[in-house]
């Protein structure tokens, strides 16, 4: 029997039969398209998201809690790395993807455009920003994309300890004092929100969802990843002894989930499109320190160059 079926057809039983696409395999302009924009913006999310952390390396309060925070702070700008690579398997240079962040025209997560005023803040992005990220990545290793799903079981393993890192340092300072604890409460009731921003618009408003679906680089949508990041992170405030600032949130016999109140999404929207409290300041933090980078790239490209003389002069 002749296959009769098109390149589309094929491409998507292959996904239905949970094969992974890799670089060389055929695949659809949109898929390719879909799969850039999203591991561009996780890249740019990944880099982007060292900054209001960075912010507290030099005042971290004891020599461990330095490293640890080091430490994730590197991880991540690896994670951006890894990414990175994944998207130019697709035929994406670093160079355009680069120029699109530093140009405001490529998106990142909304979540990396708030500030991190108090040493609480890198507890509580710890929890629940790298909570919600992990909600998400988990999923993402089984993406259909080779290279993008192998990126993800890495970072999703490095992104557990920095949960673990920053529920650690909340813990801690729940065991403290009154000012400590209070700490706790205020940068809890900042981050709640802007967390449950970071999965996305609702299913209903979210135009990407359903070709990502169907092409298997999203397997849950943005709605059920937002309710299991609820379901899993009230238990975890119980414990810390914080709550979420959320009158409408409680537990639904009917459901089994709890329900929460309304995400305000003119909020979210200000801020994906520029307008939120630190944009400004992250785009040009980023522009300085790919300018102050010139010299590093412009020696690793001279020392390959020296390298490739080299070896073609001792082949000949
Ligand atoms: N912020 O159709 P939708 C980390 C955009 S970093 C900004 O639902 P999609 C970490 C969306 O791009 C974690 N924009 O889109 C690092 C789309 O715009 P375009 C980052 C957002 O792609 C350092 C439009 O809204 N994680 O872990 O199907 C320290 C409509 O949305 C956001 C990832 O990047 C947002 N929050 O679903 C600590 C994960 N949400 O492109 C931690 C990979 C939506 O059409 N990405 N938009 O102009 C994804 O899983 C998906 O892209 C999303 C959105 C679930 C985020």
């Amino acid at each position: 029997m002749t296959n009769t079926l098109s390149l589309e057809d094929r491409f998507q039983q292959r996904i239905d039969n949970e094969e992974k696409i890799e670089a060389k395999d055929w695949m659809p302009d949109g898929y390719r398209k879909t799969l850039i924009r999203q591991i561009s913006q996780h890249a740019h999310s990944e880099i982007v998201g060292m900054l209001p952390e960075g912010n507290w390396i030099t005042r971290a309060p004891s020599l461990k809690r330095k490293l640890a925070l080091l430490a994730k702070v590197q991880d991540e700008a690896g994670h951006g790395l890894y990414l990175y690579s994944a998207a130019e398997t697709l035929g994406a240079g670093r160079d355009e993807l680069l120029h699109q962040l530093h140009t405001g025209k490529a998106k990142y997560s909304s979540i990396f455009n708030y500030p991190t005023l108090t040493w609480a803040d890198i507890g509580a992005v710890g929890w629940l920003v790298d909570g919600a990220a992990i909600m998400n990545q988990v999923a993402l290793c089984r993406a259909s994309y080779g290279p993008y799903a192998r990126a993800m079981v890495r970072i999703c393993k490095e992104e557990s300890f920095h949960q673990r890192q920053g529920y650690d340092i909340l813990l801690t300072m729940m065991k403290g004092t009154d000012a400590q604890k209070k700490m706790v409460q205020d940068a809890v009731n900042r981050w709640w929100w802007p967390s449950l921003m970071m999965f996305g618009p609702s299913d209903i408003d979210s135009p990407n969802s359903a070709e990502s679906m169907k092409w298997k680089i999203k397997r849950l949508s943005n709605d059920e990843l937002r309710q299991r990041f609820v379901d899993m992170s009230v238990p975890q405030a119980e414990i810390l002894g914080v709550t979420f600032p959320d009158p409408e949130l409680k537990y639904n016999e009917v459901t089994g989930h709890y329900q929460f109140g309304v995400i305000d999404w003119e909020e979210f929207w200000r801020v994906v499109n520029g307008n939120g409290p630190c944009n400004e300041e992250r785009l040009a933090a980023r522009v300085q320190a790919h300018e102050e980078g010139a010299w590093v790239r412009d020696a690793a490209l001279a020392y390959a160059e020296k390298q490739k003389q080299r070896n073609s002069s001792q082949v000949a």
